[in-house]
């Protein structure tokens, strides 16, 4: 008897190990600069799963991986618009609401949107928009827009994110395009305007864009907010503007791959992510907008009054909608003109 006992003792823990072992990973695909260290330590902590964190630098190069297979993910953050498209292709799994009770810290204006209604696949990660910064201390004339900066007399004096939708929207809204209007027609037509842009362009930077304007390699940048927010809370030579054409509001959220492995850490995680000190964290080292109602009462008056990270007028900010398959006419525009 002891002997069979001790047999299945030695069997389960050949059998199960892997499922324990399998049940304290995580792997994080993430943007660049938006989780920080600290915070998926803390997660560690807390529950034992430990975190793997790769980074992309766009939407389409996370969706390029993930849909290659390859590497396994269990948590992505896509952008509204590729959640919309990842879902409609069934590569999200459903989450389970009863697993997240911190959910009820999401400002109600970011859940139930067109892209994901009832949130079945997506919980709101970090809002943002994209935008100008500029330093007050080079550049002397009025920066109300797009128009403004893109100018012969700033040629090699901006760094830019490197994203092409996020490009061709910047030229759409100059035009009064709609920045969902993306069809060969309208890339068609702001083409030229696209190429006279990029021909004044010093660098293309998703990763940090900030790098280059503290280094004082270029003046003028359009960056996403939380960096434009780091940039003016620590010089206040920097100066932060929504363009006035219009800009992307993002809504980045947190989803699990189909086919991810840790589905149960998945959950712990985002349940973790949206605790409000940890939203804080979150928040004081990557100041986007904050998605947590709670987390946002724990800032202090001035970090609230950070307009980089908290628009006071979002009138002229708009989501992006899935473009479908014109995407790739897209991303060939902009990598035709980077190369001409
Ligand atoms: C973080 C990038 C912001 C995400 N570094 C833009 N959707």
């Amino acid at each position: 008897m002891k002997r069979v006992c001790k047999f299945i003792v030695a069997m389960s823990a050949v059998l199960f190990s892997p499922m324990i072992a399998g049940a304290q990973e995580l792997s994080l695909f993430a943007w660049s600069e938006y989780v920080p260290q600290s915070v998926l330590d803390g997660f560690t902590k807390e529950t034992g799963i430990k975190v793997t964190y790769e980074t992309y630098a766009s939407n389409e190069e996370m969706v390029t991986k993930l849909v290659a297979g390859g590497a396994n993910y269990d948590l992505v953050i896509p952008s509204e618009y590729t959640v919309e498209a990842l879902k409609k292709q069934s590569l999200l799994a459903e989450l389970d609401h009863a697993k997240i009770p911190n959910l009820k810290n999401v400002q109600p204006s970011y859940m139930n949107l067109a892209y994901d209604q009832g949130n079945k696949v997506s919980v709101p990660w970090m809002a943002g928009t994209v935008g100008i910064v500029y330093n007050g201390e080079k550049i002397k004339d009025p920066i109300t827009g797009f128009k403004d900066i893109f100018q012969d007399k700033y040629k090699k004096r901006l760094v830019v994110l490197d994203d092409a939708r996020e490009f061709a929207s910047w030229v759409m809204v100059a035009q009064g395009i709609d920045v969902n209007a993306v069809t060969k027609d309208n890339l068609a037509k702001i083409r030229p305007q696209q190429k006279q842009w990029m021909d004044l362009v010093r660098s293309y930077d998703s990763d940090s864009p900030k790098t280059a304007l503290q280094s004082g390699d270029v003046d003028i940048g359009v960056v996403w907010n939380g960096e434009g927010s780091l940039l003016i809370q620590d010089d206040p030579k920097f100066k932060w503007v929504l363009p006035q054409e219009g800009a992307h509001k993002f809504i980045d959220s947190l989803c699990v791959p189909k086919n991810a492995k840790n589905k149960e850490a998945a959950h712990k995680f985002i349940n973790y992510v949206l605790k409000p000190e940890v939203g804080k964290e979150i928040w004081e080292a990557f100041p986007y907008t904050t998605v947590n109602v709670e987390s946002k009462k724990l800032l202090s008056d001035e970090q609230r009054g950070n307009l980089a990270s908290f628009p006071a007028n979002e009138d002229k900010l708009k989501l992006f909608t899935d473009i479908g398959e014109v995407m790739a006419e897209v991303e060939k525009q902009f990598s035709d003109l980077k190369g001409q």
